[in-house]
Order: C-alpha cells, then structure tokens, then sequence
C-alpha cells in the first residue's frame, strides 16, 4: 500500500516542516485556565478577545474543549472520546490556582502523550512550582513549558516544539 502523501503545515505564513499525516494536540484543563487565550497566542491571533468555550471546537490548530468537561465526572467521558482525534494532550494549569480538577494520574489514562502548559504566569500570584506539581500528579509525563499567553512570554518555544512535534520525543516514564 502506497504511503499517504506528505502534508505541509502552515500556521499564518509560518511554514513547517511536512510530515507525513495531519496531526492535531487536544487542550484539556479546568474552566478559565486559559486553554482559548493560549490557542489564539499560538495561531498568532489576538489573545484578548476570548470567550467562554461552550463546545468542543474544532476550528482551530488544536482541538479546544470546555473545561466543564474536566471539571464535572459525567462529561470526561467526551474527553476521552474527542482525544482520539488528537495525538498529543496538552493539559493546562492555571498558575494563579492552588486547586486542580484533575485526578490523581488521570493523564496516565489515554495512550498518547501528555505535556502541561502553565498559564497565567504573569499574574502576580502566580505559582510556578506549584502548578508544576498539579500537572505531575495529574499524570503530566511529557515538558511542562511555563507561558503567558497574555504577554507572550514561552509562547514561541511551545508553538515551535508543537510545530516541530518535538514534543513528542520527550516521552518521561
Ligand atoms: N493574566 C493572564 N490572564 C490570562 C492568560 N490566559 C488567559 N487569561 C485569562 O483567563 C480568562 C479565561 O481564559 P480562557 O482562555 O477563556 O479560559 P478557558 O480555559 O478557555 O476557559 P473555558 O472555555 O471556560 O474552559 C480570560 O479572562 C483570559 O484573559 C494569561 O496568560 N495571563
Ligand atoms: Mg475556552
């Protein structure tokens, strides 16, 4: 059987490199923890104009989710489902939170890789090492990269680690 053919990605005039099969990250995190915000900062939109995510979406470069779905045990079963359309999970903490939505080892669940993104790291009450230690708890196995959507702060070196899936290299056990 004949390979399918490459295909190049390009993300607002950023081109990368072509690989083989479409692929797609999935955000998953608690509601508010920035999960919107930081999917626009990457596809270089304004990050200033999000709404409340209502539904998955599907729009965008990564699959958005509410957080509802982590949140309330009833709806993570649609997680579970929408990742199989993903082949990264990129769980997301907001930094200014002491509390977590996520179950111990949750992440550990699905078989594709997991890294963690911080948000909200500008904010004064931020807590770097401690939303460091929810992620891992959670599961988080893959690099945890520390952003600000806002600012724009680390938000380059993710976008290019996801464009480069570089990430996926990075498997911790
Ligand atoms: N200071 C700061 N605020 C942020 C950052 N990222 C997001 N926010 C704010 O956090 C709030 C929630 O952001 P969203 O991106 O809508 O959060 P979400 O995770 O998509 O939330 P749901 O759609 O409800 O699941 C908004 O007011 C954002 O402006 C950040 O990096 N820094
Ligand atoms: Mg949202």
């Amino acid at each position: 059987m004949s390979k399918p053919a490459a295909q190049r990605v390009s993300l607002n005039g950023v081109v990368t490199t072509a690989v083989p099969t479409p692929w797609r990250f999935i955000l998953m995190g608690g509601v508010g923890a920035g999960k919107t915000t930081l999917l626009r900062a990457l596809e270089q939109k304004d990050p200033t104009t999000t709404r409340k995510t209502q539904m998955v979406d599907y729009a965008g470069w990564g699959i958005d989710t509410p957080g509802e779905f982590v949140e309330m045990g009833h709806w993570r079963r649609i997680l579970v489902s929408v990742s199989f359309d993903a082949q990264l999970i990129v769980a997301v903490q907001d930094a200014t939170r002491a509390d977590s939505y996520f179950p111990p080892h949750y992440f550990m669940t699905f078989p594709q890789q997991t890294i963690g993104v911080i948000t909200k790291t500008d904010a004064p009450q931020a807590n770097r090492e401690r939303a460091t230690a929810v992620l891992r708890a959670a599961g988080v196995t893959g690099e945890i990269y520390c952003v600000s959507a806002l600012t724009g702060c680390g938000i380059s070196k993710l976008r290019d680690d996801l464009l480069n899936q570089n990430v996926l290299e990075k498997r911790r056990i």
